[in-house]
């Protein structure tokens, strides 16, 4: 466990996680740290035995000590048996109830569970109370927030597995307004994002006005975190996408492409593809777990759909007949560049020697080239918009989910197969440029596509 280091002007803050059993307290938590190897997660109730802590940081400095506890079972018999004690003991506060019973534990073998969350709850600065809102409004959960209350503590009720069931909701919205508890949240670990985290920071500087300041050392701190994430990720997009349009190799033999060539070629997209996927993932600490919850088509570090298959650009909307029509002339994926053009993007050569000597004429000095063998092999352009949609896809899932999701949703289904405005403008300017492939180019020009590229992998 990490130790906590804390200015004492600045003391951390006790944040208890409480709630019924198999509502997700451990998983919030284990979002929360980004660290999916955070206690014990099941979808039987009873998961989580013992009270454990956990210190979230802003750089090395401890903030919040996060505490996840068991949960609640027999609410209603505990109530009884609260209620019960209070008749036989004389206390001044309903906190002191609870301390009352907890000094007298042995004699309440059934509540060992729940007499840890008591313990931690009168401990702490604020309890977050997590709601499973698939959960019909039974008596036992009004039970526990009374429970609870007697602690003398700020409760945020914070509503799990929101996704999809907004009626529930609402209807576990209004119970908790009935009890008082307004500031609430609305949290999924499987569609959790960085917006939901901040929401969270803030509520809890609601509740907790003398933590003001230091929980907005915390958000700011994760917000910087976040976005350098998210720059690093589109960074490491652009340096995929440069290495790869950046291509070019001349070819040698004046009687065609050869087939090696070709398959060479392609090798080197397949590889420097899955180099970036597993960058991004390590970029995002994204686990095999991670893959499977949030269902990424990768199987082995690899993605499932060969980039040259006709299935993965149809996926991305990619028409995979307008390849072959577009007189590709090498090859799947491959083209063919004469001069600074590439024939198969522009259909132009073909194009041109129908058309006429106006049109001829602008092209002079490819066909010249073309005449006199200078020929090179580069990536054809759906190969790199496949590229760059597959990778903008998992950049957007990589940075909308939550470590602990044992079922997910499918964030696929919102993808958009869009290629940015100036989109070709870039890939012509890349492939005319192969000395920018090692991706360290200090020019101007390179630093500005590459700025471009980055602003719309993370703009949206
Ligand atoms: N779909 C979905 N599943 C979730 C979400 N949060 C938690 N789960 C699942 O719910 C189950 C229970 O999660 P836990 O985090 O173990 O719940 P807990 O409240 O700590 O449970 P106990 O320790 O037994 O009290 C697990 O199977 C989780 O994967 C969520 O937001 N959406
Ligand atoms: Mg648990």
């Amino acid at each position: 466990m990490a130790s906590t280091k804390k200015k004492p002007d600045n003391p951390v803050i006790n944040v208890a996680v409480v709630g019924h059993t198999n509502t997700g307290k451990t998983s919030l938590i284990r979002t929360l740290l980004r660290d999916d190897r955070f206690g014990k997660i099941d979808d039987a109730a009873g998961t989580t035995r013992s009270v454990e802590k956990s210190v979230v940081y802003a750089g090395d400095e401890a903030v919040l000590n996060l505490f996840d506890t068991p949960g609640f079972e027999d609410s209603s018999a505990l109530l009884l048996a609260l209620e019960a004690l209070s008749k036989t003991v004389e206390v001044k506060s309903p906190a002191q109830l609870l301390r009352e019973f907890i000094s007298q534990a042995q004699r309440y073998p059934d509540f060992e569970q729940e007499i840890k969350v008591l313990r931690q709850s009168l401990k702490s600065d604020v309890l977050l109370y997590i709601i499973d809102v698939r959960e019909p409004l039974l008596g036992k959960y009004s039970d526990e927030v009374e429970i609870l209350s007697k602690a003398g503590k700020p409760i945020l009720p914070v509503f799990n597995f929101i996704a999809g069931n907004s009626e529930s909701l609402a209807r576990w919205r209004e119970q908790m307004t009935r009890f008082n508890l307004h500031a609430a949240l609305e949290f999924d670990t499987v569609a959790f994002d960085f917006e939901a985290e901040k929401r969270l920071y803030q509520k809890l500087q609601s509740l907790l006005e003398k933590h003001y300041d230091t929980l907005q050392t915390l958000i700011d701190y994760r917000q910087e975190v976040w976005h350098n994430l998210v720059h690093a990720g589109a960074q490491r997009i652009f340096q995929l996408l440069a290495e790869v349009a950046c291509f070019r190799q001349e070819v040698e033999s004046r009687d065609g492409i050869a087939d090696a060539d070709v398959a060479s070629i392609q090798n080197f997209v397949r590889k420097a593809e899955q180099r970036a996927l597993q960058d991004l993932l390590t970029i995002f600490a994204f686990t095999q777990v991670d893959i499977e919850l949030q269902q990424i088509a990768v199987r082995d570090g690899q993605w499932e759909l060969d980039i040259f298959s006709p299935h993965a650009l149809k996926d991305f909307g990619l028409n995979a007949g307008a390849r072959a029509l577009a007189g590709a002339a090498a090859g799947a994926g491959i083209d063919l560049m004469v001069g600074g053009i590439s024939l198969g993007a522009a259909t132009a050569l073909g194009a041109a020697l129908g058309a006429g000597w106006a049109t001829l004429r602008r092209y002079q000095k490819e066909l010249a080239a073309l005449w006199r063998g200078h020929k090179w092999l580069c990536v054809d352009d759906d190969t790199l918009s496949l590229l760059y949609l597959r990778q903008r896809q998992l950049l957007h899932t990589l940075t909308r989910r939550g470590h602990a999701a044992q079922s997910s949703i499918h964030l696929s289904d919102r993808v958009d197969h869009a290629l940015p405005e100036g989109w070709h403008k870039v890939i012509k300017t890349l492939r005319q440029h192969p000395e920018w492939q090692a991706g360290t180019s200090t020019s101007a020009e390179y630093r500005q596509i590459q700025a471009e590229v980055i602003k719309w992998l993370t703009d949206d």
